[in-house]
């Protein structure tokens, strides 16, 4: 099983993460990093710093001669603003005159604040960001090179903004270019327009918007996860983990609530032979049932709230004074939506990358690669399938 880390404030030095459990031999290449990261920050909708930040990274250890080594892998994404932010943020003895004393509604600023006894929002904020997601992309990635080994593919697709809805779509890993080139990571080019236009309306109207987003995983083997456990449940894993990332209030597999309306007959997902092999013809369970991959493509959906900090605050009390106020202002984005996408994928693919080293182990790519293979091989014979 692979775990990981995150460390750093939004406003620090720098982020960093450690991931452990990989096994020896995975190809790390800082330029496919950077590009992972670069997907994260894009965006129509994003504020001013995504724009002008760079995630400067460095490999700490963890990685020789290009490939990973069996021990933990360090990385550290540089703040390039930290100049800006070395009075504020300081690490060193001191104070700064610049506190945070209106918590936003719907930030974590509040019930941080209580929960942390301080005066200064900032304490909370900084790590209630979603800065750190970039930290957790590092994880993604490095899960990516594992899931690579099985052609196991993740990626997500923007399905609505606002009221703004998505044509039903279901992505092939050969959309991903031309969903990471659209502005808001939709393959429905006249909504991906009209989610554009409810953007604009939004910042003008000094508000934010949310939005849900799809998480498919191709190729995955079936029988990753299992039923003997709530623990081991590959849909629970796999909606926690999603459900983790800031801002976040829904995830369902497959069709997810809509399940619920309609009766079994047609809720299911019929197994019957397809090209002589047992399989399905729909994928109402997004490939998962009884806690287990079944082979289909894993389908995970998720829906992000408006984000909290608004340009036109919310009613807050001040926590200084006691007195009604406004909620503080800071530099924000007005949607989020494309870029928390690419984080879903990033928790989707450590998930099924930490499950598939529980399932396969292994502490060298080749002793993985044997034991997938093993068992690739005898489902295939069960399903009446050639590898
Ligand atoms: C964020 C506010 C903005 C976002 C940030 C999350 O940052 P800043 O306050 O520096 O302008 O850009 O997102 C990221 C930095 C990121 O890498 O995703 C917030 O308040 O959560």
């Amino acid at each position: 099983m692979l775990r990981f880390l995150t460390a750093g404030e939004s406003h620090g030095p720098g982020l960093v993460t450690i991931v452990e459990g990989l096994p020896r031999g995975l190809e790390v290449n800082l330029d496919g990093l950077g590009v992972e990261l670069a997907r994260r920050r894009h965006g129509y909708g994003r504020g001013k710093r995504m724009s002008i930040e760079q995630d400067e990274i460095e490999i700490l250890g963890g990685v020789r001669h290009g490939r990973t080594l069996g021990s933990p892998v360090a990385v550290l994404i540089r703040n390039t603003e930290w100049p800006r932010w070395r009075e504020i943020m300081n690490p060193g003895p001191g104070d700064t005159a610049n506190v945070v004393t209106r918590p936003r509604p719907g930030h974590a600023d509040l019930a941080g604040m209580l929960k942390y006894d301080t005066e200064d929002a900032r304490d909370i904020l900084e790590r209630a960001s979603a800065r750190e997601t970039a930290a957790r992309t590092v994880a993604g990635y490095l899960s990516k090179t594992l899931l690579a080994l099985c052609d196991i593919h993740v990626i997500s697709h923007v399905i609505s903004i606002g009221d703004v809805v998505a044509a039903s779509a279901m992505p092939d890993p050969d959309d991903l270019q031309r969903i990471d080139s659209d502005p808001v990571r939709c393959l429905d080019a006249e909504a991906s327009r009209k989610m554009i236009d409810e953007i604009d309306r939004a910042k003008d109207a000094k508000d934010t918007l949310g939005g849900t987003f799809e998480v498919v995983a191709h190729s995955v083997p079936v029988g990753v996860g299992s039923h003997v456990q709530y623990d081991r449940r590959l849909d629970n894993l796999l909606a926690g983990a999603v459900m983790s990332i800031p801002a976040l209030k829904g995830v369902e597999i497959g069709d997810g609530f809509l399940s619920a309306a309609i009766p079994g007959s047609a809720a299911h997902d019929e197994i019957v032979r397809v090209d002589g092999n047992v399989s399905r013809e729909t994928n109402r369970a997004g490939g998962i049932e009884g806690g287990m991959s079944n082979g289909q493509p894993i389908r995970v959906r998720a829906a992000m709230k408006p984000i909290s900090t608004l340009m036109q605050p919310l009613r807050t009390v001040d926590m200084s004074t006691g007195q009604p106020d406004q909620a503080v202002r800071e530099r924000s984005d007005v949607c989020a939506v494309p870029a928390a996408a690419v984080v879903g994928e990033q928790m989707v693919a450590f998930v099924l990358a930490s499950e598939l080293m529980r399932k396969f182990g292994g502490d060298s790519v080749d002793d993985f690669n044997v034991a997938v293979d093993h068992y690739r091989k005898r489902v295939a014979g069960r399903i009446g399938q050639e590898p």
